[in-house]
């Protein structure tokens, strides 16, 4: 199917992250792992997102409408960039916590996580505060372009098993498109759905705390 993308918004600040309501899924993950490439990739579009090989190219939530399809996919400033200022992981932890808290909408949470990188402090996190909120995960592994198969499935093993085997990671190149009808049917099925509640951990981490969000 071809479907169009239009950015229709891109905040910078908190008070311009008007709530709407309409179906959000969100693509979260570390500075670098591959977001912005991965709207592209959907939207067969090379330069819609901006994308960078240095770490924290985005740093506004970006809002891309899908028609048809009715949702947004929303792409996130990256997390766990070392060389960020206290201040501005503040602010990222601001924004982000405001985004994921303050939205109606948002049906999903896309985590990316590059298949070559062991599970990180800031991506278990970022999964316990989730899981918090109540807001489903998608994982997806990114640039298996990378690995071989035999990789690849073994950080999909441990993925599965630090979600507690509620989801397998998909597999996701936006070099090669590996994964990306895969993707297309998870992120259509999670915007059609309604927000369920899922398990709470005692201890949520606060990502508007600059301490938790280096990796
Ligand atoms: N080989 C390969 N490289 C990729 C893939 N996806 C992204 N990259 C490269 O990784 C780098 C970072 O990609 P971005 O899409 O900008 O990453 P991001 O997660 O949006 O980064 P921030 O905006 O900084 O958070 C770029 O050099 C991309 O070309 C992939 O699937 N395979
Ligand atoms: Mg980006």
């Amino acid at each position: 199917m071809n479907r169009t993308f239009e950015l229709v918004k891109t905040a910078y600040e908190l008070s311009q992250l008007t709530p709407t309501g309409e179906p959000q899924v969100a693509m979260a993950g570390r500075s670098n792992v591959g977001k912005s490439s991965l709207i592209n990739c959907l939207a067969q579009r090379k330069g819609l997102a901006k994308t960078s090989s240095t770490p924290g190219k985005t740093q506004s939530v970006n809002f891309f409408q899908i028609n048809p399809g009715g949702y947004t996919l929303v792409d996130l400033p990256g997390y766990g960039y070392a060389r960020r200022s206290q201040a501005e992981r503040a602010k990222w932890g601001q924004l982000i916590e405001h985004f994921l808290t303050k939205n109606s909408g948002l049906k999903a949470v896309a985590l990316l996580i590059d298949v070559r990188v062991p599970p990180q402090k800031s991506d278990l996190e970022l999964v316990a505060w989730l899981r918090h909120a109540g807001i489903r995960i998608l994982p997806v592994l990114t640039k298996c372009d990378k690995v071989n198969q035999r990789e690849a499935s073994a950080r999909q093993r441990e993925w599965r098993d630090l979600l507690g085997g509620a989801a397998t990671p998909i597999c996701f190149s936006s070099v090669t498109g590996q994964g990306r009808e895969t993707l297309w049917k998870a992120l259509d099925a999670l915007a059609a759905q309604t927000p369920v509640e899922t398990e709470r951990p005692d201890e949520p981490t606060d990502l508007a705390n600059p301490a938790n969000t280096a990796s």
